[in-house]
C-alpha cells in the first residue's frame, strides 16, 4: 500500500550541499517527493518536533544542533515508504549503518547524522502536519 512518511536533509548536510545526492539516493529508490522546503528552524520549533525527547540529556544539544543551519523538510511517497526511507536511512549512529546507507555514506556522528524519518506511520502523521498543511502537500 502506498504510504507516506516524513523526512528531513539536516544541518550538517545542507552545510556541505549534499541536498542532490541525498534527493538522487530517495529518487533512485524510486520514492516520490511529494511535498519540500528549505526553511531555518527556530530553537522553539525544534523542541516542538522533537519534544518525545525533551527528557533526554542530549535533548538541549539536539536542538541547538537542528538550528545552526537551514534544513530541508519533505513527505515522501511510496509503498512502504517509512520503512524504506529508514532503511535507506541507515542507524542512528553511523558508527552502526550499513554500507551504501545515507548516514553511513554522509553523517558526521551521532548528532550530525545528515537526515530524519519518521519511525512509524503515526509518527510520519505528527511530523508531517508539524511542517506542511495539506495545500502544501501534492497529490
Ligand atoms: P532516529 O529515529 O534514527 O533519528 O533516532 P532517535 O529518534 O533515537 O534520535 C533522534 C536524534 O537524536 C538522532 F537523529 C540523533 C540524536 N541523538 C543524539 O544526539 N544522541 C543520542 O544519544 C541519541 C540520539
Amino acid at each position: 500500500m502506498a504510504e507516506r512518511t516524513f523526512a528531513i536533509i539536516k544541518p550538517d548536510a545542507t552545510k556541505r550541499n549534499l541536498e542532490g545526492p541525498i534527493l538522487s539516493i530517495i529518487q533512485d529508490k524510486g520514492l516520490r517527493v511529494v511535498a519540500m522546503k528549505k526553511m531555518q528552524l527556530t530553537k522553539e520549533q525544534a523542541e516542538g518536533f522533537y519534544y518525545v525527547h525533551k527528557e533526554r540529556p542530549f535533548f538541549g544539544s539536539l536542538t541547538d544542533f537542528m538550528t545552526s543551519g537551514p534544513i530541508v523538510a519533505m513527505v515522501l511517497e511510496g509503498e512502504n515508504a517509512v520503512a524504506r526511507w529508514r532503511e535507506l536511512m541507515g542507524a542512528t549512529n553511523p558508527e552502526n549503518a550499513a554500507e551504501g546507507t545515507i548516514r553511513k555514506q554522509f553523517a558526521e556522528g551521532l548528532e550530525a547524522n545528515s537526515v530524519h524519518g519518521s519511525d512509524a506511520a503515526e509518527t510520519a502523521a505528527f511530523e508531517m502536519g508539524y511542517f506542511f498543511n495539506a495545500m502544501e502537500i501534492t497529490g
